[in-house]
């Protein structure tokens, strides 16, 4: 279940944090497809806690698999996966199979109007009562295998996955979004529960629905949430044979080098030298919902320039199976969405230039952003080659010869004549420009009959590098 079931030459997911079905069916067709996106990630899907103040994590603690959430109901994610199955941009849910809400003083109401009481593990519209979890207990030791996989992460109650009923329930819910036409499934909190268990649960799913365009006998893309540095006592290694994982090591030594504080040349070596899975069971990122509100050593939209350096090297270097993040813009952790007075989430408004406006970030449509998406289906399959760097934070590269990339992280300019590893041909720069109507909106570099081109990234452009593929060139 390690095949994203991507359609044609598209390998880049996108994460729609918070945005409604109805928004993104439209921006499957309207952006995501045209502009190469493979697939979306979606927030969770099944009733939640009506929490104060309405802070996104509140869709990270179910109360029933109706659904229902305020990104929209079960007709309109239908309608959303359809849409983008049309379009051929998969859809994968974050899934809750871990644990349902946590601790809420008296009775709890869900967005689909349920109800449940929490305290008591009593959830009477799926139905759990407290037979279906483990005993409560809180986890202390991060290096104690009972803690972190039978006590509550964060106080959330916490699932008996090794109970046959508790088993059917949740395979239930995941098969019944197969038939709907999802292509697979990003696993919350997998490392708090026992790799057996998600097996037992992965093996017993259906196969992924023909009438949605998926081959005969495919199987759901399983990628599992387990943060793992490599000092804890459950490790990433235990989940890798159910399906990909994601590499929060990945993302945290990006965000180091594109800060500065590791230069550029020693990314030479970027893959499993790093300690990082390999390539095809890893889900990579920048930054995703979680650490992005971190702080650290990780990168987000608020430092644009660097993010979106350390983005299209997540792009153009060939590892990975390449996620990227869409953020609502925030100031605190605990921040909604955006959302009126009504507390009805807002859907995105774009400007003349496609970005989004009305507090939507938008990463996705940055024209940085979406035009390395389109140099990563470019040089599919290609491998690495002619790697140059000053010795320090300046450093080119080659992918077959489909695409090239140079980036500047040093205070002084770039400016050599390096192999392009391209045909002959003047190409635009998809990072300063776009390719309209044969005409270049950037900045252009002509290659020579010997691939040699003049590549120029100054200290104090706008963006710190530069990219050249085969489907860019005048
Ligand atoms: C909310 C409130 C809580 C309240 C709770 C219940 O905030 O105060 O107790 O409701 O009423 C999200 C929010 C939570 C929210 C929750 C439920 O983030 O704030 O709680 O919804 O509404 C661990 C898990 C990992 C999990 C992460 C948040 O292993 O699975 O915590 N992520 C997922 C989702 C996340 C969601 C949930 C799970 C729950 O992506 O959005 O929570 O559904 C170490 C451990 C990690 C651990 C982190 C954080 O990591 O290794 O396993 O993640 O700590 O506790 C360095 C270290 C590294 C460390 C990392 C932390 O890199 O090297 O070891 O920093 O970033």
């Amino acid at each position: 279940q390690h095949n994203p079931q991507w359609w044609g030459n598209r390998n880049t997911i996108v994460h729609l944090f918070e945005w409604k079905w109805d928004d993104i069916a439209k921006e499957c067709e309207d952006f995501l497809a045209p502009h190469g996106y493979a697939g979306v990630q979606v927030s969770p899907v099944a009733e939640n806690i009506i929490s104060e103040g309405r802070p996104w994590w509140e869709r990270y603690q179910p109360i029933s698999y109706k659904l229902v959430t305020r990104s929209g109901n079960e007709l309109e994610f239908a309608s959303m996966v359809r849409r983008c199955n049309d379009v051929g941009v998969r859809i994968y849910v974050d899934v809750l199979l871990n644990h349902m809400s946590g601790d809420f003083e008296g009775t709890a109401h869900g967005t689909g109007g349920s109800v449940a009481e929490p305290r008591t593990k009593s959830f009477p519209a799926v139905p759990y009562t407290a037979n279906d979890f483990h005993p409560s207990c809180e986890i202390y030791d991060w290096n104690d295998r009972f803690q972190v996989q039978q006590c509550e992460l964060v106080g959330l109650k916490d699932l008996d996955q090794s109970s046959d009923y508790v088993r059917t329930q949740l395979i239930e819910v995941l098969d019944h979004l197969i038939t709907l036409g999802v292509a697979g499934f990003r696993v919350d909190a997998a490392k708090h529960m026992a790799a057996d268990d998600l097996d037992y649960i992965f093996s017993n799913m259906r196969d992924l629905n023909t009438d949605h365009g998926f081959p005969k006998n495919a199987r759901p893309f399983i990628y599992q949430e387990v943060i793992d540095h490599g000092h804890e006592t459950v490790s990433r290694d235990e989940y890798t044979s159910l399906g990909a994982v994601t590499e929060f090591r990945f993302s945290e030594e990006i965000g180091k080098a594109f800060r500065g504080n590791n230069a550029l040349k020693w990314l030479q070596s970027w893959g499993t030298a790093w300690g990082f899975l390999p390539s095809e069971q890893a889900l990579t990122f920048v930054d995703n919902h979680d650490n992005q509100r971190d702080g650290g050593q990780g990168l987000n939209y608020k430092s644009p320039r660097q993010y979106k350096m350390a983005t299209a090297f997540h792009l153009a270097f060939p590892y990975g199976i390449s996620q990227v993040m869409s953020s609502f813009g925030f100031d605190d952790r605990d921040q909604a969405p955006p959302q009126d007075a009504q507390e009805r989430i807002i859907s995105p408004e774009f400007d003349a230039d496609g970005g989004c406006t009305n507090g939507w970030i938008c990463e996705h449509r940055w024209r940085q952003i979406y035009n390395m998406v389109a140099f990563k289906n470019a040089v599919r399959g290609t491998e690495l080659s002619n790697w140059w760097d000053n010795g320090d934070n300046q450093i080119a590269f080659c992918r077959g010869n489909k695409g090239f990339v140079a980036f500047n992280n040093n205070l002084y300019d770039l400016s050599q004549t390096l192999q392009t590893c391209l045909p002959a041909g003047e190409y635009c720069d998809v990072i300063s420009g776009n390719l309209v109507n044969g005409a270049c909106t950037g900045n252009t570099v002509n290659v020579d009959d010997n691939g040699y081109g003049y590549i120029h990234i100054g200290a104090e452009d706008f963006d710190g590098v530069l990219a050249l593929h085969v489907d860019a060139r005048l």
